[in-house]
């Protein structure tokens, strides 16, 4: 088989990503058009050992890649992801640009990839802070059915992009350079990802509201968010706090936790073992952990998530969506 496939955003922290993971993992790339933007073009990219010249998006649209996997920004993806699908390439984009779009499906593979379809030309792949939550969570909705979730997270910097993680590396050098963040991040914590709406909630809070509601098909859950940014490189933690409708058993819950799909369950506190963004770094999985009842209500858990933003965050979801859509022949490579 031969398959092209064109990741627009190359150059950049996701991207970077998803050319890495494209790498490690099965899909038969035969040949990669890199994009981004007009200053990139030329620029040369190693994959699997052999160099790609970064290429226009017209270009890499007269080439007809089976797949567009777009991470270059939401204004990018809303003017060019079109053009893509146009020509009949599938396109799977990381930007929040179409994930709210009634007419386009927000995948995570796990939980309603067997909604896609040919049709299907714009896919969106969730925001990364939600996509490690409905992971965890959804084997335990379908089970106990959720009432209600309060979370707070602690979000890495690499889900701003290059700009924070040298805003941090460059504080912790004592060196000046441009601030991605209104205040410093290193020593610090930071209550606004992205920016605040009218309500008073940032527009990363109210991502996880909405698209929670939306990949778990069930706009009677409430969500509740507070996002936070945190001086830290492997990925985001999460505090999560679940209301179901109905009892659920400890022992059972561990069950459904440790056999579910791209869920690793690290609960065993006499031996110190609990997720943290350190381990979960360059890994494909979702790791859970700190379960216990909510000794203040009935029927409410506990729990801890932590996953790299960067691969199930983002390049892995959206990478195994284009293994789903081969393998279950939506997409057929020739
Ligand atoms: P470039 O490197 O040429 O600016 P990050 O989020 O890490 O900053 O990365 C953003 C990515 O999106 C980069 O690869 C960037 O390319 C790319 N990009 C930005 N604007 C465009 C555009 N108009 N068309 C294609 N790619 C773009
Ligand atoms: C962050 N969650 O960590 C953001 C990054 O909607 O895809 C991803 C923003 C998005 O800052």
């Amino acid at each position: 088989t031969k398959m092209k496939i064109a990741v627009v955003g190359a150059t950049g922290l996701v991207g970077g990503q998803i050319l890495k993971v494209l790498e490690e993992r099965n899909l038969p790339v035969t040949e990669l058009l890199p994009v981004a933007s007009e200053r990139s073009v030329g620029k040369e990219i190693i994959f699997k050992g052999k160099p790609y010249k970064v290429v226009d998006a017209a270009t890499a649209i007269s080439k007809k890649p089976h797949f567009a996997i777009f991470s270059a920004g939401g204004s990018t993806s809303l003017e060019l992801a079109p053009k893509f699908a146009e020509a009949g390439i599938t396109v799977i984009d990381n930007s929040s640009a179409w994930r709210m779009d009634p007419t386009k499906k927000l995948v995570v593979p796990e939980i309603n990839a067997n909604t896609l379809t040919k049709e299907d030309k714009i896919i969106a792949n969730p925001n990364c802070s939600t996509i490690q939550m409905v992971v965890a969570l959804n084997p335990l909705h379908k089970k106990y059915k959720i009432k209600r979730i309060v979370v707070s997270t602690y979000q890495s910097v690499t889900g701003t992009g290059k700009k924070a993680v040298d805003q941090l590396m460059n504080e912790r050098n004592g060196v000046d350079g441009p601030m991605a963040y209104a205040y410093p991040i290193d020593l610090n914590v930071i209550p606004h990802i992205d920016v605040f709406t009218e309500n008073g909630y940032t527009k990363e809070e109210m991502k996880m509201i909405n698209e929670t509601k939306k990949i778990m098909g069930d706009d009677s859950i409430k969500v509740t968010a507070t996002t936070v940014r945190i001086p830290v490189m492997g990925g985001h933690s999460e505090s999560v706090n679940i209301e179901f409708e109905n009892e659920f058993d400890m022992e059972e819950v561990k069950k459904i936790l440790g056999s579910a799909e791209g869920v690793i369950l690290e609960d065993d506190v006499k031996n110190l073992k609990y997720p943290m963004p350190m381990n979960a770094h360059n890994r494909d999985e979702v790791f859970v952990g700190r379960l216990r009842r909510d000794e203040t209500q009935p029927k409410t858990l506990n729990m801890w998530i932590v996953a790299d933003n960067l691969r199930k965050g983002a390049a892995t979801n959206a990478i195994q969506i284009a293994e789903y859509l081969l393998k279950n022949k939506v997409v057929v490579a020739n």
